[in-house]
């Protein structure tokens, strides 16, 4: 070797060592910078310096089986460069299949759907990962816990529908709209609903509609309450809009209420007022009292001025007496003295009202005009002004006048259905049955009358 060649080689090896030297001093004294040595046994990586740098990460699963929508977290180890073992952090996670299988950045898998995914965990470089296999089965057909309508009680106005809206709660946790349902409701004649779940409110009242759902015997209700409808007072009328009462009388008027929807019923909070309250007064609940002969009028009010009534009332000091019978509503003149002739009665009647004796006809029992001369009959029409009644002569039932054995049998064979009894037998029974013997009083004929008539209620 010449000396020059060997002055070269020299400066090169000198240069070379001095290269060393200077980078495994920096090596040592700046922390952070260091070798790695990479040795073809392991793949470890050998540190320098305090760092503990991160080898390989790995999970505890490389092959899991999971069900349409469970969910697994990977637990993914880090293994470090001095051998510990740690969880490894700052990893970022990749689904090659996110049809079947997704994972979050926590490492947590979703198994989505029936399929195969492979989970991909990096560390910081590409070379530290780790991966999992996911295979997705099908899970189980969810099945129906409860159901549960949208509303739990509800009021309707009749006429008024509701489309009830029904969720079931599954097995899975999840709600669904399910069908197959069966709708009942235990008051048809409150409530209807049909298969569809569509609620008819009928009429007031209570329904409780039970949705059965075809399997699993699971139900729910929803309680429906019809409201009545809102109504008012339209009008109010009087049974009677003319009445005539004796001087000691008393009458109470029966007022009925006309309501916005067509019905009636009572009439409630009315104040009455009379126009005389000398002839005629009348107290806070309707009830005339009559003082002397005369005219009043007695005005029955609602709740607002519109809503009123008129009665006029007539009061009388005849013998004659007016009454409605309380069974048919029939208005009836009594009081006529045995015998008495039409004439008479128009005569005394029109001064005992002071009125004009044309304001009173009398009609005979087939419609006509009766004779001034005619005995005042049972079943004639004895007009007054514009109010007409019907003749009752207590005890005379045949309407000829009188009071006779005939009379009586007519009672008899009407109370006791006795009609087949001939006419003299009949005629002494009748005498008999009333009094033991003969004689027919008018007392015992009116006894029998007035009992046919219920104008007394007789207990003796
Ligand atoms: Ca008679």
């Amino acid at each position: 070797m010449s000396k020059s060649r060997s002055n070269v080689l020299h400066i090169l090896l000198t240069a070379t060592a001095v290269l060393l030297a200077f980078v495994l001093t920096a090596a040592i004294l700046v922390p952070g910078v260091y070798v790695r040595a990479e040795e073809s046994t392991g793949g470890d990586t050998e540190e320098v310096g305090d760092e503990v740098t991160v080898v390989s990460i790995s999970v505890s699963e490389t092959e899991i089986t999971l069900k349409e929508g469970e969910t697994y977290a990977m637990k993914v180890t880090a293994k470090m460069s001095d051998d510990s073992t740690k969880d490894a952090e700052g990893l970022t996670f990749t689904s090659d299949n996110a049809d079947a299988a997704t994972v979050n950045e926590n490492g947590v898998i979703t198994a989505v759907a029936e399929g195969e995914a492979v989970i991909t965990a990096k560390g910081e470089t590409e070379d530290i990962k780790c991966t999992i296999k996911v295979t997705v089965t099908k899970g189980a057909a969810p099945t129906v816990v409860s159901i549960k309508a949208d509303v739990e009680e509800l009021t309707l106005a009749a006429g008024e529908t509701h489309s009830l809206i029904i969720t079931a709660t599954m097995s899975d946790n999840t709600t669904a709209m399910i069908t197959g349902l069966t709708f009942t409701s235990d008051n048809a004649d409150a409530v209807t609903v049909d298969e569809n779940g569509v609620i008819t409110a009928v009429a007031p009242g209570e329904a409780v509609i039970t949705v059965a759902s075809g399997t699993d015997d699971i139900s729910c209700t929803c309680r429906v309450t019809v409201s009545a409808p809102e109504t008012h007072v339209v009008s109010i009328s009087v049974s009677e809009e003319q009445i005539r009462i004796g001087t000691s009388d008393k009458y109470t008027l029966k007022v009925t209420a006309e309501m916005s929807d067509g019905t009636t019923k009572d009439a409630e909070g009315l104040t009455f007022t009379s126009s005389d309250d000398e002839v005629a007064s009348v107290d806070e609940s309707g009830v005339i009292t009559a003082h002397k002969s005369g005219k009043a009028e007695i005005t029955i009010k609602g709740e607002s001025d519109e809503i009123s009534c008129v009665c006029k009332v007539t009061v009388s000091d005849s013998n004659i007496r007016f009454e409605t019978l309380p069974s048919t509503g029939e208005r009836v003149a009594t009081g006529f003295n045995p015998g008495v002739t039409v004439a008479k009665t128009i005569s005394d009647l029109a001064a005992a009202e002071n009125i004009a004796p044309e304001s009173i006809t009398v009609l005979n029992a087939e419609g006509a005009v009766a004779a001034d001369s005619m005995r005042m009959g049972t079943g004639m029409t004895l007009t007054v002004e514009d109010s007409s009644y019907m003749v009752v002569v207590l005890g005379d039932t045949d309407g000829n006048g009188v009071i006779n054995n005939k009379d009586v049998k007519v009672i008899l064979d009407y109370l006791t259905g006795a009609s087949h009894l001939l006419d003299s037998r009949a005629n002494n029974l009748a005498a008999q049955v009333i009094k033991g013997k003969n004689d027919v009083t008018i007392e015992n004929a009116l006894f029998l009358q007035r009992h046919l008539y219920g104008l007394e209620n007789i207990t003796q």
